[in-house]
């Protein structure tokens, strides 16, 4: 069982709070990124943390040290509970993320594999899985892992422990929620819920996976 994160990228104020509005009572966090943050400014992640959901900043951040620790800062004090960052530049840039997210009281999530079938080109296999022991041993509060390929899930699983895993990749992307919800912390769903016409109905169909 898992939590759900709606992936709110959506192009315009409007239609994030539209979204958000509709759905927040059937999602447990809302993930924004560069889509909703180029169109609408950061400022967005504070008016969204109105409605009582934790506000992940999914910005892939991916910098020296130094740049890194920057960004986040902005995240956080923008209002953002979580951030995202990639782990291939190396543990000193994912430890810049996770000491402004220790700092903030926030939470950082390294992604390991992502969920796109590109990924299978470098960020997949020995590669993923090293990240994942890089991520554990930064002190990340968890890692990103692709919910089309529950096989994967579970092997890094083995790796995190009891890190939380949070997982993209069902409804448009096509993995199915069953088979990885039960490997899973949350369940980062986007499109399905987003361009549905009725984003309440469409988030509560992920209901049976909310713990
Ligand atoms: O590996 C990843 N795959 C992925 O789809 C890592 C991600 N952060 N994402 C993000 O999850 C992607 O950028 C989008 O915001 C969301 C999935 O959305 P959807 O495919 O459900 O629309």
């Amino acid at each position: 069982m898992t939590g759900i994160i709606l992936a709110l990228d959506v192009l315009s104020t409007e239609e994030a709070h539209r979204v958000v509005g509709a759905a927040a009572p059937h999602v447990d966090a809302v993930k924004i990124g560069y889509p909703l943050v180029l169109a609408a400014g950061l400022g967005i992640a504070g008016e969204l943390a109105t409605y009582g959901l934790p506000i992940i900043a999914d910005f892939k951040v991916a910098d020296i040290p130094n740049t890194n620790r920057l960004i986040a800062e902005q995240v956080f004090a923008a209002g953002c509970g979580g951030i995202i960052c990639q782990g291939f530049c190396g543990s000193d840039s994912v430890c810049a993320c996770v000491d402004a997210a220790d700092d903030a009281d926030g939470e950082c999530y390294v992604v390991c594999e992502m969920s796109h079938p590109g990924a299978l080109e470098f960020l997949s296999g020995e590669n993923a899985e090293a990240l994942a022991r890089m991520a554990v041993a930064a002190g990340a509060h968890g890692i990103i892992a692709p919910a089309t390929r529950p096989d994967r899930v579970k092997v890094l699983r083995g790796i995190v422990g009891e890190k939380k895993i949070l997982s993209p990749g069902v409804g448009a992307q096509g993995g199915d929620p069953h088979a990885v919800a039960p490997l899973i912390d949350g369940m980062i769903v986007g499109r399905s819920i987003y361009t549905s016409d009725d984003p309440a109905g469409a988030a509560a169909a992920y209901a049976e996976f909310r713990r």
